[in-house]
């Protein structure tokens, strides 16, 4: 990685304000929106989709072998490149999970599980957001209060991995705006690159759609499913 880590959080956490372009974001906005309606699956609290599919078997670890939508070539690429990816399985990302939250949406505090090598790059478009991040107490338990606050930028990478990745839960606030933005409250303040946009330290939030790209460790071909079927019939 040539960036430093973000100071004062578990190791390890990466945060890249414009580590892709409007034009880029632009693109991959559309691509998404493109996307079939059936392919989405609605929550009350947003909306997520599986690229390349699912995540399937008994413990819903094992992603059946396809490549990632060519719309995502250049971020993946610039993972690589960055060396965020260099100690997990595949070297590269094989999974991105899009989620949309519209204004007031978000999501439970969750840990991101054993199904992934433990690194985790999630690409900010259209909005900013708030991640929280919170501590596990001596029963394993998640603490009633955020720890830390991470604010993620329209256009930003946010990467998490190691003793972050494993030993704490993030999550995302349902609210229309985030208040009390400021250095002594976000983690990674020194690294927002639009301070001056957020100076009054309230902000609206509008539609976000996230892009999280992980390595799922257990990768299953489709052919050799196929031919055993077939042999059986
Ligand atoms: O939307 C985000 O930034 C967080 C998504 C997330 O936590 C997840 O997909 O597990």
């Amino acid at each position: 990685m040539n960036v430093p880590p973000v100071g004062g959080l578990p190791p390890s956490c990466y945060y890249i304000p414009s580590f892709i372009t409007a034009a880029e974001e632009v693109h991959i906005t559309y691509e998404t929106q493109k996307l079939p309606e059936a392919r989405w699956t609605v929550l009350s609290h947003r909306r997520l989709l599986s690229l390349p599919s699912v995540l399937t078997g008994p413990a819903r670890d094992k992603l059946i072998d396809a490549p990632l939508p060519p719309f995502l070539d250049s971020i993946v690429a610039r993972l690589k490149q960055g060396g965020y990816f260099k100690t997990s399985t595949h070297q590269s990302p094989n999974h991105v999970l899009i989620n949309e939250y519209k204004s007031g949406e978000g999501i439970m505090p969750h840990e991101d599980g054993p199904a992934y090598n433990p690194i985790t790059a999630t690409v900010s478009l259209g909005s900013h957001t708030v991640l929280e991040i919170y501590k596990k107490n001596e029963n394993g338990e998640r603490q009633a209060n955020p720890s830390w606050r991470i604010f993620q930028e329209p256009r930003s990478l946010l990467v998490t991995t190691g003793e972050m990745y494993v030993e704490t839960l993030h999550g995302i606030s349902e609210t229309q705006t985030d208040e009390n933005l400021n250095s002594e409250t976000i983690a990674n303040w020194d690294l927002v690159e639009h301070k001056d946009d957020y100076a009054s330290g309230t902000v609206e939030r509008s539609t976000r759609i996230s892009l999280t790209l992980r390595d799922v460790t257990k990768v299953a071909k489709l052919g050799g499913a196929l031919k055993f079927m077939a042999k059986r019939s």
